[in-house]
């Protein structure tokens, strides 16, 4: 009875598919840490509700199908079939259980931002040492990129411009801190050279590739070499812009998706 594998399987298929894609949750470059609980707790929930509600009744509903088994010999798929609902019922119940395990274990605690960020000491884009003794008492972001980068990094820098623009005055209260993932390339005069294309507060930092990685850990920032055809590379980011507040303690990543106005006046609460 070839009805159940052609129809059946596909339809399992499809509902695993649906699974493993809400499973992995949305994806937020950078966010292995930063509040990943939320997010596998999201990713969890909505993979439960095509487990338990939606998907496993609308397949019970389909069960006519078996009606038809019923009338004639027995299918030689049917237990088969049986067998791989069953492994991949077992592998969603397996999944969910490693991804509750793992929301417990990364459950954001009270004071648990504080983990983000941290001492530095790196340079300037004019050769100068730079540390976080410098940002101390007045809130500041910080981005990680690198000059050669053909598109988060430029965009970023111009609306964080236009950010400290829109500070009027308050810009000299607040720090934004530009720190190279590509110490390799970036030193201090390419970083100078870059940042002139943009606001003149920008503060571009380098360092050797130790301290640079160090830094880059504090702020759970991800980054990677990527190789690329006749001896180039360029650098995988993540890109977020951390705020950090007067304490220099993570508060929460600064969203540039508002206008540059409302981005300076959430700035502005931070003095
Ligand atoms: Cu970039």
């Amino acid at each position: 009875m070839g009805l159940v594998n052609v129809v059946g399987l596909p339809r399992y298929f499809r509902f695993f598919a649906a699974g493993t894609r809400s499973l992995a949750g949305p994806t937020w470059p950078g966010l292995n840490s930063l509040g990943a609980g939320k997010f596998m707790a999201y990713g969890v929930s909505t993979a439960m509700d095509p487990l338990c509600r939606r998907d496993i009744p609308r397949y019970a509903s389909g069960w006519p199908q078996g009606a038809l088994l019923k009338s004639g010999e027995m299918s030689p798929m049917a237990p088969k079939t049986t067998r791989f609902v069953l492994f991949v019922a077992a592998f969603m119940a397996g999944l969910a259980t490693v991804f509750g395990v793992l929301f417990v274990v990364t459950k954001p605690q009270a004071g648990a931002t504080a983990a983000i960020g941290g001492p530095f000491q790196l340079v300037d884009q004019n050769g100068r040492p730079f540390s976080d003794t410098d940002v101390k008492g007045e809130p500041f972001l910080v981005f990680f990129g690198f000059t050669h980068c053909p598109d988060a990094c430029p965009t970023t820098l111009l609306e964080l411009s236009d950010v400290l623009d829109k500070l009027g005055s308050d810009a000299d209260k607040v720090h934004v801190l530009f720190i190279t993932v590509d110490p390799e390339r970036d030193n201090p005069s390419a970083l100078k050279d870059y940042l002139s294309a943009f606001n003149s507060r920008l503060i571009g930092l380098t360092g050797d590739l130790q301290t640079v990685a160090a830094v880059a850990r504090a702020y759970h920032v991800y980054f990677q070499k990527v190789q690329l055809d006749g001896g180039e590379y360029t650098m995988d980011h993540s890109a977020i812009v951390y705020l950090m507040n007067k304490d220099g303690r993570f508060v929460a990543p600064f969203s540039l998706k508002r206008s540059a106005q409302d981005a300076a006046a959430d700035l502005r609460q931070f003095l």
